[in-house]
């Protein structure tokens, strides 16, 4: 622990640093208050004793600069050591940002007592910022659950709904192209008829998974859009760009030849409808349109196809 101690008295310096010493605490001199300022800035130390009558700057003034110097949520005790005694002294010297006040001459006790509550003070706040970190890492991974679907780990309806609100904002802003791709399995009831639910539980697993593993920029979203249905959000992509992806997913989920005995392909297959457009008016809701109604060309086409 270290003490800055700002005392332009050489006897009143060297008493008050004896007892620090004795204490354990190592002391920092000053005999002015630029210079302990300028020692303040350049040891961070962990507590201040201040004489009020100094040459220059009061110990008053030294107070109110270090409160300035400090980050906010920063705080370094100040216990002023003064020959002054009067209530109007003490008032402004807490006023000025000093959190106790000790009359000289020094008592050793008493300034060892007063050290030891600042420095219990200081131990609970400590207590406090590590807590508050902790909730904070709590917090964030709070947030990152609840942005998640629970089955497959995709991001969650909420989680698109934000992020395709987010980048249709950001497209518009820079009029640069959006996309957005609409999956869903062909047959699933089908597929849950012939198979059962938890069969297409895990068919929608590794659905998932092989269309997280298609997504090739960072920014691309993969989301599970609800029930059978997934979706791709693609920032800084026209139609052309978005029917490529689409093409790719859908050979990757046949590729994954898992067995569907109901459906025509034997295989499941995904039918996607893809639209991208450069934001104007409106809202998300104009690309969510154009790619359902793709989606349902795809279907109607014969499924296991890219609808644009
Ligand atoms: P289409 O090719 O026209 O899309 O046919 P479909 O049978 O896939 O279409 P439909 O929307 O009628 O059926 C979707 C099915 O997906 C029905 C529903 O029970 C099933 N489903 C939705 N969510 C889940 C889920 O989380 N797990 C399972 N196992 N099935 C689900
Ligand atoms: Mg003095
Ligand atoms: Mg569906
Ligand atoms: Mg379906
Ligand atoms: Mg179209």
């Amino acid at each position: 622990m270290k003490a800055l101690v700002i005392e332009d008295s050489q006897t009143g310096l060297a008493v008050v640093s004896q007892h620090l010493e004795r204490m354990g605490i190592q002391p920092i001199a000053a005999t002015d208050g630029e210079s302990g300022v300028a020692l303040f800035r350049e040891h961070n130390p962990d507590i201040v004793l201040l004489d009020v009558v100094l040459p220059g700057m009061d110990g008053y003034e030294v107070a109110r600069r270090i409160r300035a110097i400090e980050q906010s949520g920063e705080w370094t005790p100040i216990i002023f050591l003064t020959a002054r005694t009067a209530d109007t002294d003490l008032v402004q010297g807490i006023t000025a940002g000093g959190d106790d006040y000790l009359f000289k001459p020094i008592s050793e006790v008493v300034l060892a007592a007063k050290v030891r509550a600042m420095q219990r003070i200081l131990q609970m706040r400590y207590s406090l910022v590590v807590l508050t970190r902790k909730l904070d890492a709590a917090n964030q991974e709070l947030t990152r659950l609840t942005s998640l679907d629970g089955l497959t780990g995709l991001s969650n309806r909420r989680h698109f709904d934000e992020t395709l609100m987010r980048e249709w904002r950001r497209a518009a802003r820079y009029k640069r192209p959006l996309a957005l791709a609409l999956i869903d399995v062909d047959h699933f009831k089908l597929f849950n008829d012939t198979y059962g639910h938890l069969a297409g539980d895990e068919c929608l697993k590794s659905v998932a998974n092989a269309l997280q593993a298609v997504s090739r920029r960072p920014s691309d979203l993969v989301a599970r859009y609800g029930g059978e249905e997934f979706a791709l959000v693609l920032p800084e992509t026209d139609l052309a760009g978005a029917r490529n992806v689409a093409e790719g997913v859908c050979d990757s989920i046949r590729a994954l030849q898992l067995p569907h005995g109901a459906s025509p392909s034997g295989v499941v297959t995904i039918s996607v409808g893809v639209a991208s457009l450069t934001p104007g008016t409106g809202g998300p809701q104009n690309l969510i349109a154009e790619a359902d109604l793709a989606l349902y060309d795809a279907k109607s086409g014969g499924r296991d196809r890219v609808g644009f």
